[in-house]
Parts: C-alpha cells; sequence; structure tokens
C-alpha cells in the first residue's frame, strides 16, 4: 500500500525509527507494520512502512532521526462525543442512583442534565474554562489528539455561545484540535417548560444562525430520547442546521427505541451515537447512510445499563464502530480513552482491533475528517502516539495504567500538559 504511493523526499523534517507501526490502514491486523519507520514532512506524514524499504534518500533527507526503542506508533486517538465544558458537579446525584433512583427519574424531578445547566450558566466564561481545562487535559496524557466538544447545558443564547467560546479557546491553549459541535436540542430549559416546540423554534431561529454566524461550530446534534426531544423535533432543529451548512450527529437509542436511528441516517448524519435500543432497520438504513454508530461504554457503565448495543449486527451489517468516552458530568464523569477501549470489549464485545479502530480510523469518520486523521499513511496529519506496548491489543487490555509516552501532534513533539 504505502510503496505504491508518492514518496516525498525533500524537507523531511523528522524520521522515526526503530519502530513499530498500528496504521489502522491496510488489511493487516491492526494495519500493523513490524519493524517500520516513519517520515515527517511540516505537518504531514511523508512516507510509512517497513524501515528496510525506507529510500535512502529520504533517510538522508531527514533533519531529525529519533529511535523509537522498539516502541508501538498508532495515530493520535480521537475522542468523537464528550460534552466536556460545563460547570459543577453531579456526585451526589450518583449517591442518589446508588440509592436506587434513576437518571430518569432524577431528570425528571430538575436534576439531572438541567443542575449542570444551571451550574453552567451561572458561571462566567474564565471559570468554565478553569474548570474544563483539566478535563482535556486527562484526555490528551493517554495520547488524543482530537476531541469533539458539545455545547447543550447552556440551552440559552448567552450561554451556549460561551461553551462554544470556551472549547474554541481550549484549542489555542493546548496542542490538541477541538471539534466544537451545536448541541442545541440536549434538553428542554425550564423557561419553555411545556413549550418544547417553542424552544426549537428559538433555537433554529436565533441561536443556530448565531452559531453558524461566527463559526463557533459546524456540526449540529440533538438528544432524541423520551426524557429530551421527539423525532419530529429533532428533525426541525437537524434541518434548520443542514440548511446553514452545519453537519449532522444525533443521540439515538439510548434509553429506548425512539426512531433516532432512521432519522439520522435520512439525515444523512456523520454518526448516530449510543444506540443501545437500536432496531435491525435502523441498523441498516445508517450502514446504507454511510454513517457511524458512536459506543460509549462509559454511559452504559455508570447508568448501570443491561442492555448492549447490538455489536453483532453492526458487524454484520457493515455498519462501522467508534469508540468515546461521553465526558460529561451526569452519565459518564469519565477523563480516560484508553478505559473506554477496555469497556468496549469486556461489556459491548468488541475485540481490541475493533476498539482501536473506534478510536483513530472510525472516530475520525464520525467527524467526517476521514481524510485527514485517524490512520498512518502518507498525506495525513502528522498525530501519533509512541507506547510503551509489546502488541497493540494492549491498548484495550489495560485498566487505569497509561503507556503512552510521546505524542506528535501537526509535526510537533508535544510537551507535557500542564
Ligand atoms: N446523553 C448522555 O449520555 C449525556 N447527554 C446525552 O444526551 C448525558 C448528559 C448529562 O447527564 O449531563
Ligand atoms: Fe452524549
Amino acid at each position: 500500500m504505502r510503496r505504491s504511493e508518492p514518496q516525498k523526499t525533500s524537507g523531511v523534517d523528522a524520521l522515526w525509527i526503530n519502530v513499530h507501526l498500528a496504521t489502522l490502514a491496510g488489511d493487516a491486523p491492526y494495519g500493523r507494520i513490524d519493524d517500520g519507520a516513519l517520515a515527517v514532512a511540516g505537518d504531514k506524514l511523508a512516507w510509512v512502512g517497513r524501515a528496510r524499504r525506507l529510500p535512502p534518500q529520504i533517510r538522508a533527507a531527514a533533519r531529525q532521526v529519533h529511535d523509537g526503542h522498539g516502541r508501538w506508533i498508532t495515530p493520535g486517538l480521537v475522542d468523537c462525543h464528550t460534552h466536556l465544558v460545563y460547570a459543577g458537579c453531579r456526585a451526589g446525584e450518583f449517591e442518589q442512583r446508588l440509592k436506587g433512583l434513576s437518571y430518569e427519574q432524577i431528570a425528571r424531578s430538575g436534576g439531572g442534565i438541567l443542575a449542570t445547566v444551571r451550574a453552567t450558566r451561572q458561571a462566567d466564561e474564565q471559570t468554565l474554562f478553569d474548570q474544563s481545562l483539566p478535563r482535556l487535559a486527562s484526555l490528551l496524557a493517554e495520547g488524543v489528539t482530537t476531541v469533539e466538544i458539545k455545547s447543550g447545558y447552556g440551552l440559552d443564547f448567552e450561554t451556549e455561545l460561551r461553551q462554544l467560546r470556551v472549547a474554541r479557546r481550549l484549542a489555542e491553549a493546548l496542542p490538541v484540535r477541538i471539534c466544537p459541535t451545536f448541541l442545541g436540542a440536549h434538553a428542554l430549559p425550564p423557561e419553555f417548560n411545556g413549550r418544547a416546540d417553542d424552544y426549537i423554534d428559538f433555537v433554529c431561529e436565533q441561536l443556530l444562525p448565531e452559531v453558524a454566524r461566527r463559526k463557533l461550530a459546524t456540526t449540529a446534534d440533538a438528544f432524541c430520547e423520551r426524557i429530551a426531544f421527539t423525532p419530529r423535533q429533532a428533525e426541525r432543529f437537524l434541518h434548520a442546521a443542514q440548511a446553514l451548512g452545519f453537519s449532522l450527529k444525533l443521540h439515538a437509542e439510548q434509553l429506548s427505541d425512539s426512531g433516532g436511528a432512521a432519522l439520522a441516517a435520512r439525515l444523512g448524519a456523520l454518526s448516530a451515537d449510543h444506540l443501545e435500543y437500536v432496531s435491525e432497520d435502523g441498523i441498516r438504513s445508517l450502514a446504507s447512510a454511510g454513517s457511524v454508530a458512536v459506543l460509549l461504554p462509559g454511559a452504559f457503565y455508570f447508568l448501570r445499563e443491561t442492555r448492549r448495543p447490538p455489536v453483532a449486527d453492526f458487524r454484520r451489517l457493515g455498519l462501522p464502530m467508534a469508540v468515546a468516552t461521553d465526558s460529561n458530568p451526569g452519565s459518564s464523569p469519565c477523563g480516560s480513552l484508553l478505559l473506554m477501549l477496555n469497556m468496549a470489549c469486556t461489556l459491548f464485545g468488541l475485540t481490541p482491533e475493533e476498539a482501536l479502530a473506534g478510536v483513530t480510523r472510525n472516530a475520525a469518520h464520525a467527524l467526517g475528517l476521514a481524510q485527514r486523521i485517524g490512520t498512518l499513511e502518507p498525506g495525513k496529519q502528522a498525530d501519533f502516539v509512541l507506547w510503551d506496548i509489546a502488541d497493540p491489543s494492549e491498548l484495550a487490555y489495560f485498566m487505569g495504567y497509561n503507556p503512552c509516552r510521546q505524542v506528535v501532534f501537526k509535526g510537533v513533539l508535544r510537551p507535557p500538559c500542564p
């Protein structure tokens, strides 16, 4: 595969030798290349392949040569579903749930998402930034180079924009690619109680155009669920977003089969997320629409759900699977994408290879970035991670142990996070 690619021989900034590569491209398991080499030119990968096939002119042109000491290199990890910009904490709800209250009961009594909405509305921009930064840094420490961040804890004009501004500032503060998503239809704010359609009108007529005008997000998302919005309401919002040029995502079939998957497919959404209750028809339509199923084992685990997403059907019907943290204060207070690999295997039955593809190649797909990131191939962004492991399956095997040793983001070695 790689030998036939055009080879860039001039301006090679760095060469990595004495490494093994899990490229997540090609036919071999993990796209593995034992005894590999990888060359970087500017912010892109210039050459990827077996060391003994490295063209001498690339070796000669390399301004720096790094010895990887036999470590494994994977693409930079991609967390394609997070809500990590928020204020406050919901540990009290965790205690309530441990005593027997359900997530839905808490949500219906004014807690849940709305508790975080109250805290986020009260937080000024700096507070929101300061509280969110360590959550992002925690992901970065494990080799994450791209993070999707949703709004949806403001649900009013000012706070939604503030959340998205904080997402932008985080991208300026840390060496990471942030993909901001406007989750305008996450929950019904109290001032619209009993008037969900009016809220959707407000979002479509006022918030969406402003988010577009300020270029604060390029993707829109909705929560289609009996405790949130009906498929008709989600559709109105997503339709309006699409008309303004947003790409789409949808929280679908997390707690019940509400028809969200079919809606996501009909609108050509990049992904449908959660999907524990998705029907076979829903899977078929997502697969033929070219969407990705984003699996969120942290939320399944933390809510102690019992219904697993139908992974065998996803495989059989050819629906690609991504894996993400869903980092949020209510259903997945999670700062580790590697732990999600482990849970995707133990709880959902993914193979370690599927789990790794789920946080690289397929996660890139779920963000509409498959042409630029997610695999180690010439021409793609030079985002990659060096791991102190003997086999790529170890990334899903360890629990709470971080074998990440070095991260290169856009061709530059990333310093440890503050
Ligand atoms: N689904 C989720 O799992 C999160 N949002 C959503 O739409 C939960 C958000 C929360 O409980 O704060
Ligand atoms: Fe979510």
